[in-house]
């Protein structure tokens, strides 16, 4: 059972000016499958190798001997968190949490603004390489961060609704050394729209 790359729902330009296209197609192309071509490596012959899907190889974690888990953390991983990642983002501009999402940042934040700027701070401020998310877990909101290509979700019990790659690689072409300038641009291109009926739909 070999993983695939799923196709991006947008081209590789679409989310200019904030992402240009040549980071995206390099992010894309070498990266995230890169990922899985490392995954599909890692689970040949093991246990794992029939699963048909990450979730069902997530729900099976804490099972893996040690050395497959450390495959899966950083392979499963990346293929997971870059798919999250793909699907987080639109070339639909300035879209804003709605119904039920809005609701519960509110409540949690205090405002889409203090969410805004915990979540940028924390990922400004993640030393190395790795993950900022916007995560469920027992009925409220906080935002994590997990290095290298840890998955937030990993737990069975955090639900990401919004995740950002912190890496260079991300970032680097168009931004250099800006972090906090590629954080700035990533929040004109979420795809809250997609989020807030994720949210609403998983918590009827
Ligand atoms: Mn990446």
């Amino acid at each position: 059972m070999l993983f695939k790359a799923d196709a991006l729902p947008y081209k590789f330009d679409a989310l200019e000016p904030y992402f240009d296209a040549k980071t995206m197609e390099i992010h894309y192309e070498k990266h995230y499958k890169g990922y899985i071509s490392k995954l599909n490596d890692a689970k040949a012959g093991t246990e794992i190798d029939e699963l048909e899907s990450m979730h069902a190889i997530w729900e099976r974690y804490s099972t893996l001997p040690s050395d497959l888990q450390t495959k899966v953390n950083k392979f499963g991983g990346g293929y997971t968190n870059h798919y999250m990642f793909w699907m987080m983002l639109s070339p639909e501009e300035n879209q804003k949490p709605s119904g039920k999402l809005k609701q519960s940042i509110d409540r949690d934040f205090g405002s889409y603004d203090a969410f805004k700027s915990e979540f940028s701070s924390k990922a400004a401020g993640l030393f190395g390489s790795g993950w900022a998310w916007l995560v469920w877990k027992d009925g409220k909101f906080t935002v994590q961060t997990t290095a290298n290509q840890e998955f937030i979700g990993r737990d069975g019990v955090s639900s990401p609704y919004l995740a950002l790659d912190v890496w260079e690689h991300a970032y680097y072409l168009k931004y250099q050394n800006k972090r906090p300038d590629y954080i700035e641009a990533f929040f004109n291109i979420i795809n809250w729209n997609w989020i807030s009926e994720m949210f609403e739909e998983y918590n009827k």
